[in-house]
C-alpha cells in the first residue's frame, strides 16, 4: 500500500440501529475498495468486521472494527460499530477518531431508539452526518415512511440527494438530484449505468433540484447571490454549500443503498470523497486544553483508541496518527509514563487483515503490536514532544451484578481476567468494593455482561456466578438513647473486665451539640471535657465526647473505647452497612484493677454502641438514582406502571423529538436487571441513564425485611 497524505484520507464510522446493514454495508465498501474480491455475509459468518466467535454466534457486531478501502486514489478508513446500545463503548471511541458518520437507517423500520441515541452523540461530538437509507431492496421498505421519520427525529438536517425509483423487491434504480441523472443497477456486484432522468420523474427531480441548491446556497453568501441571480447552482457550487451546512452538522445529506446488492454504495463513497473532510482540519485537544493541529510536518504524536488481544499476534494496539508521521521502528516515548517502546511494524487494518506498510502521516488509522505496556485513551510521541490527547469520556454503566468464580482457586485467574477485560473495552467497569466485601461488574446492559460471561466460560474455561450485588445503605439514628455494657471474663489467669455507659444522639445538619438531655421523661446533663470529630470516608460523621467524671474510666482506656464505636461504624448494628451522622457521649463506667485492659474496653464499647443504637430510633437509608428513560410514546404506560413497582417517584414528563422523556427517582436495590426489563417491554426501543442522586430512607416494612435477613445471615455465621 502507497502511504497516503492527510488530504488523501477519510475517516469514516458507520452508525446505526442493530440490524441496520452496517456491517453489510463495510463489506461491500472494502469490495468496492478492492480490500476484498468476494462479499461475505452475516449469515454465512464470513465477513471481514464480524470476525470474532462470538459475533458470528450471535451473527452481529459486538466490537467496534477498523477496516479500510482505498478508492479513487483516497484511503477510506471505516470504523464498523455494533448497533446495540450494550456496546456503545466502541462507538464512543470511534468519535473520537472518526470525522464523518454514516448514519445507516433501515428502510423497513425508519428511525429506530438507536438511530436516535446516535444522533444525540454525533451532536454532542459535532460530527457530519451522512444518512444512508439502506435495505431499499427489502420487500417492506418504505422510503417516504423513512423520510418522514428522519425528519421527526432530525428536524430540517436530512437533505435528499437521491431518492428511490422502485423501492421494493425489485429496487434498482434511483435518481441523483445532485448529478440530475438516474442510475440502474445490472447486477448485485455494482455493475451500473448512467441514465437521463425519465420523462414520469423529471417534475419531482427539478422540485428536489431547486430544494437542494436553495439549500447548499443558505450556507454561503457568495452562493446566495449566484443563486438568485442565476437561479440555479453547478454540481460544484451545490457541493460546495453542501461541505459548509454539513461540516457545521446543519445538513445531513440522504443517500439510497442497498448494502446487500452493492446499489449506491460507490455513490456514497464518492461522496465520501467529494465532500466529507479529511483530518487536515482536524484539532485535538491535549489535556491540558492546547489544540494540537493534524499537521504532517509537526512532531509525531499518535493516540491509542483501542487495544485487543488476537490470535497469533498477542496485543494489538490501534492507534491514530494526532500529528507527524509515525516510520516503521520508530521510538516512541508515553509522555505520561515517561516509558519507552519501539512501532516495531506499522499495518493497515481491514478486521483480521492486516496490511504493513511502511510510514503513516497525521490523520491515519493504523495498527501496531508488541508494545509493552500501552493502554487505551494514552499518546505516545517523539522524544521532546509532551502532548498528551484528552482521553475518550466512556459514559457511565447501566447494568451492575456482582460475580465470583464457582470455585475459589479461579480467583485470581478471574481476577485477571477481569482486568484485562476493562482494558479492552473501557465500558466494563470492575470494582472491588470492601464496603460490600463483592467483585462488582459495572456495563452498559445484561447482552453486555453476558458476552463477557461467554468469553469467560467457553473460551477462559472458568465457571462463574452472577448475582444481585448488595446495596450500600446506610444505617443512622433519629433520638436520644443510652446502653451501658459490662465486659467481663474470668478464665484461668488474667482475667477481662470493662464497663463503658454511653449515650448517643443523631447529629443534625446545623444543630450543635448540648450536654441537656431527656431521656423518658428524665433529664441528664452531661459534663463536657473533651471532643473528637471524624468525617467518614462513607461521607457523614462521628462525633466523640469525653464525659468521664471522677475518675471513672482512665484516659487511657479512650482511645480503645472509640475504636469499639468505630468498629460498629464500620459494621453498623442493623444490616452491617456503614453507619453516620452519630454523635457518642462516653459518660461512665467501671474499671478494674488488675483485669482491666484496652481490648475489654472495646468490647465493651461497641456492644454498649450497638445496644444503644437499636434503641434510637434506628433507620436505614437507601442510595437512590435519577432515572432518566427515553421512550417511545406507545410503550409510556408499561414503562410507567413498571417504575411504580419499583418505588420510584416519578418527576417529570416531556416529549422529544418523537420520544417522551421520563424522570424518576428510583432506588439502587429496585435497579438490579433494570435495562434488560425496559429492553423486553419495549422491544429494545427505549433507553436510560442512571445516576447516583442521594440517600433516603427506606419504607418500614423494606427495613423490616433488610432486618430480619441480616439477623439471619448472622445466626448463619
Ligand atoms: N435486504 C437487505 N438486507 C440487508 C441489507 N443490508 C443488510 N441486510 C441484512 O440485514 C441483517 C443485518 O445486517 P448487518 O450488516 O449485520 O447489520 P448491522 O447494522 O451490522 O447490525 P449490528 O451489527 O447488529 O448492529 C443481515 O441479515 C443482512 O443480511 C440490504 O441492503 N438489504
Ligand atoms: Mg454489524
Amino acid at each position: 500500500m502507497k502511504t497516503y497524505s492527510t488530504e488523501n484520507i477519510r475517516n469514516v464510522v458507520l452508525l446505526g440501529g442493530t440490524r441496520s446493514g452496517k456491517t453489510t454495508l463495510a463489506e461491500t465498501m472494502m469490495f468496492e475498495g478492492k480490500v476484498i474480491d468476494r462479499r461475505g455475509t452475516v449469515e454465512a459468518k464470513n465477513t471481514v468486521s464480524d470476525n470474532t466467535e462470538v459475533e458470528q454466534l450471535y451473527q452481529r457486531s459486538i466490537y467496534s472494527t477498523p477496516l479500510y478501502a482505498e478508492y479513487m486514489d483516497n484511503k477510506l478508513n471505516i470504523i464498523d460499530t455494533p448497533g446495540a446500545d450494550d456496546f456503545v463503548g466502541g462507538v464512543i471511541s470511534a468519535f473520537k477518531v472518526c470525522d464523518t458518520g454514516v448514519m445507516v437507517v433501515n428502510a423497513q423500520q425508519g428511525v429506530e431508539v438507536g438511530t436516535e441515541i446516535l444522533g444525540r452523540y454525533a451532536e454532542q461530538y459535532k460530527m457530519p452526518v451522512i444518512i444512508g437509507v439502506n435495505q431499499l431492496d427489502a420487500e417492506k421498505a418504505n422510503w417516504e415512511n423513512t423520510i418522514e421519520s428522519l425528519h421527526q427525529a432530525f428536524g430540517s438536517k436530512p437533505v435528499i440527494v437521491q431518492y428511490p425509483v422502485n423501492p421494493g423487491l425489485s429496487f434498482d434504480c434511483f435518481i441523483d438530484i445532485l448529478k440530475m441523472k438516474m442510475y440502474r443497477f445490472k447486477d448485485e456486484n455494482g455493475t451500473r449505468e448512467e441514465c437521463e432522468i425519465p420523462a414520469d420523474h423529471k417534475d419531482e427531480a427539478q422540485e428536489m433540484k431547486a430544494a437542494l441548491m436553495e439549500m447548499a446556497a443558505e450556507n454561503d453568501e457568495a452562493l446566495m447571490e449566484k443563486f438568485f441571480e442565476a437561479g440555479e447552482l453547478t454540481e460544484e457550487e451545490v457541493n460546495k454549500g453542501l461541505k459548509i451546512g454539513f461540516d457545521n452538522g446543519d445538513i445531513y445529506p440522504v443517500f439510497c443503498l442497498s448494502a446487500k446488492k452493492d446499489i449506491g454504495v460507490k455513490r456514497l463513497m464518492d461522496f465520501i470523497i467529494d465532500v466529507a473532510p479529511s483530518p487536515a482540519q482536524d484539532v485535538e485537544k491535549s489535556k491540558e486544553g492546547a489544540d494540537i493541529k493534524c499537521n504532517v510536518a509537526g512532531p509525531t504524536s499518535i493516540f491509542v483508541y483501542k487495544t485487543a488481544v488476537e490470535q497469533h499476534l498477542g496485543e494489538v494496539t490501534y492507534f491514530k496518527v494526532i500529528s507527524g508521521k509515525i516510520t516503521e521502528g520508530q521510538d516512541v516515548v508515553n509522555p505520561e509514563t515517561g516509558s519507552k517502546e519501539r512501532v516495531s511494524a506499522i499495518y493497515a487494518v481491514a478486521g483480521k487483515k492486516k496490511e504493513k506498510v511502511s510510514e503513516m502521516l497525521a490523520g491515519d488509522l493504523g495498527c501496531t503490536v508488541k508494545l509493552k505496556s500501552v493502554k487505551t485513551n494514552q499518546t505516545l510521541n517523539q522524544a521532546g514532544n509532551d502532548n498528551v490527547v484528552a482521553p475518550i469520556v466512556f459514559p457511565p454503566s447501566k447494568y451492575r451484578t456482582a460475580i465470583k468464580a464457582k470455585v475459589e482457586k479461579d480467583d485470581e485467574k478471574l481476577g485477571e481476567i477481569l482486568n484485562r477485560a476493562n482494558a479492552e473495552d473501557p465500558t466494563l467497569v470492575i470494582e472491588y468494593s470492601k464496603e460490600l466485601k463483592q467483585t462488582i461488574l459495572n456495563g452498559q446492559g445484561e447482552q453486555h455482561i453476558n458476552i463477557l460471561k461467554w468469553y469467560i466460560n467457553n473460551v477462559q474455561k472458568i465457571e462463574i456466578d452472577l448475582f444481585a450485588p448488595r446495596i450500600p445503605y446506610r444505617e443512622t439514628i433519629t433520638k436520644v438513647a443510652v446502653a451501658s455494657y459490662r465486659h467481663k471474663k474470668q478464665s484461668g489467669g488474667a482475667g477481662q473486665f470493662g464497663e463503658v455507659h454511653l449515650l448517643i444522639e443523631p447529629i443534625v445538619e446545623g444543630v450543635e451539640a448540648n450536654n441537656r438531655f431527656k431521656i423518658d421523661g428524665r433529664e441528664m446533663v452531661l459534663n463536657i471535657k473533651g471532643k473528637e470529630e471524624y468525617t467518614m470516608d462513607w461521607g457523614g460523621k462521628l462525633e466523640y465526647y469525653n464525659c468521664i467524671v471522677g475518675g471513672a474510666i482512665d484516659a487511657r482506656f479512650m482511645p480503645p473505647i472509640l475504636k469499639g464505636v468505630m468498629e460498629k461504624m464500620v459494621e453498623g448494628p442493623l444490616t452491617g452497612s456503614y453507619a453516620r451522622d452519630i454523635r457518642v457521649f462516653v459518660f461512665d463506667g467501671k474499671m478494674h484493677p488488675v483485669d482491666s485492659n484496652e481490648l475489654s474496653f472495646k468490647l465493651a464499647a461497641r456492644n454498649a454502641f450497638k445496644e444503644a443504637f437499636k434503641n434510637a430510633g434506628p433507620k436505614i437509608m437507601e442510595p437512590i438514582y435519577n432515572v432518566e428513560v427515553l421512550v417511545p410514546g406507545d410503550c409510556m404506560g408499561d414503562v410507567m406502571s413498571d417504575l411504580q413497582n419499583r418505588r420510584s417517584i416519578i418527576e417529570g414528563m416531556s416529549s422529544e423529538k418523537g420520544f417522551q422523556v421520563l424522570k424518576a427517582r428510583v432506588p439502587l436495590a429496585e435497579l438490579y436487571k433494570y435495562s434488560t426489563t425496559l429492553s423486553s417491554l419495549t422491544s429494545g426501543r427505549a433507553t436510560f441513564t442512571m445516576a447516583f442522586a442521594d440517600y433516603q430512607q427506606v419504607p418500614a416494612d423494606v427495613q423490616d425485611k433488610l432486618l430480619k435477613a441480616y439477623e439471619e445471615e448472622q445466626e448463619d455465621e
